[in-house]
């Protein structure tokens, strides 16, 4: 039944990681994230912006999104009744890219949609009907580590996670921190799932180098070459053993059929914030299964209601390999969410079959991190 997108309220909040995160474009010490609640006949939806504070994984970020909402995205979801989630992101369309933006308040109705039915986020996205089996009660979960000061530092981040059970790991490469570091992880990790993430480090004047890493029999490469790539990541591809894997190139599902086309890569990482939402993070799910290309759930230093939301997205059936989905306490002292999310002793995370995305906001814990507030109607 038809609904009402009553009010959009956006709050901007502060919270400083627990350590450090450092990919090829830089490091990030604090989070200053973009949160977003739909309000719809007493019943609230929440998502999560995932632009960085800067514009440097994409386009988009933080000082970026607001106007964006306010001006653009809130506007159109009020206007007109909502049929289904699945419209926002066409609703949306006459808005040149800006996916983060747009899929945080496509997601938040995603979650509205499924609280006002009553059922779980998982379910709700699909994970039941649309691929008839119910939606997987656990996901497996890897994590990414930044770039460290030593080899030393990253040698023990690396013994912890595996300690804590975590099923594969992902460490950031770039020019000088590639080759000797995957040799040394390797040298003392002879058999764990490893792969590494360049975010667009390298050019295809690299790939005698990236040849190199072949050795080390990684799970995969992640976006060596530049971030709106494809047809290099095919030269590429064709000169390597090791998979590549596309994050940032593949915004749209016709990148992902594109990508697919020219053998540019073998595996996909979905971003639900780097490509619009759930209904486009769905349709690139389903042209990889189609193609037998196995996908994964990126990370974005989400918050609680991201990392919620990320759970959700990795219960469709062919997220097949551990995503950057990882417990609250990796990068949070305190999370947004209660409970916090948490990691088994096998590398899992449950996904909650409460409605909508399943855990409750810590509405005081909110309040104090809040810098910025505004309310559309
Ligand atoms: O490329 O996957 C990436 C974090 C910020 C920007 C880009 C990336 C990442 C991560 C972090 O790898 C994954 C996580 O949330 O733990
Ligand atoms: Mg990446």
């Amino acid at each position: 039944m038809a609904y009402r997108i009553e009010r959009v309220v956006l709050r901007q909040i502060r919270m400083p990681l627990v350590h450090f995160f450092e990919t090829s474009f830089g490091r990030t010490y604090e989070r200053v994230i973009v949160l977003v609640e739909v309000q719809s006949e007493g019943i609230s939806g929440w998502g999560e912006v995932t632009a960085g504070e800067h514009p440097f994984y994409n386009e988009e970020w933080t000082a970026s999104i607001w106007p964006l909402l306010r001006d653009y995205v809130a506007p159109r979801v009020i206007a007109q009744p909502i049929e289904s989630a699945d419209e926002v992101f066409d609703r949306t369309a006459g808005i040149r890219g800006h996916f983060m933006a747009r899929g945080g308040v496509e997601a938040a109705i995603w979650d509205l949609e499924a609280r006002r039915a009553g059922v779980s986020l998982a379910r709700h996205i699909g994970g039941g009907s649309r691929y008839d089996k119910d939606p997987r009660t656990e996901i497996p979960c890897g994590v990414s580590i930044g770039i460290q000061d030593s080899i030393g530092q990253l040698l023990t981040k690396i013994e912890t996670e595996l300690a804590a059970g975590y099923q594969r790991i992902k460490i950031k490469i770039k020019p000088g921190w590639d080759i000797d570091v995957v040799r040394e992880v390797r040298k003392t990790f002879p058999s764990i799932r490893l792969m590494a993430d360049a975010n667009s480090a390298y050019t295809l004047a690299d790939a005698d180098r990236l040849r190199r890493l072949d050795e080390f029999h990684l799970m995969m490469i992640e976006q060596p070459l530049a971030h709106d790539d494809i047809i290099d990541h095919a030269k590429l591809q064709a000169q390597l053993q090791t998979p590549l894997c596309l994050d940032e190139s593949i915004r749209t599902p016709r990148h992902a059929e594109q990508a697919i086309e020219m053998r540019a890569c073998g595996i996909v990482n979905i971003k639900l914030g780097r490509v619009g939402g759930f209904r486009q993070a769905r349709g690139i799910h389903d042209i990889c299964q189609a193609n037998g290309i196995p996908v994964w759930c990126g990370g974005m230093l989400e918050s609680g209601i991201g990392r919620a939301h990320n759970i959700a997205l990795s219960t469709l059936p062919n997220f097949v390999l551990p995503g950057d989905v990882s417990a609250s306490k990796r990068y949070w002292e305190r999370d947004i969410v209660h409970p916090a999310i948490e990691v088994s002793t096998h590398g899992t995370i449950s996904v909650p079959d409460g409605p909508g995305f399943g855990f409750d906001i810590d509405v005081d814990f909110l309040r104090s991190v809040t810098v910025r507030e505004e309310t559309i109607a």
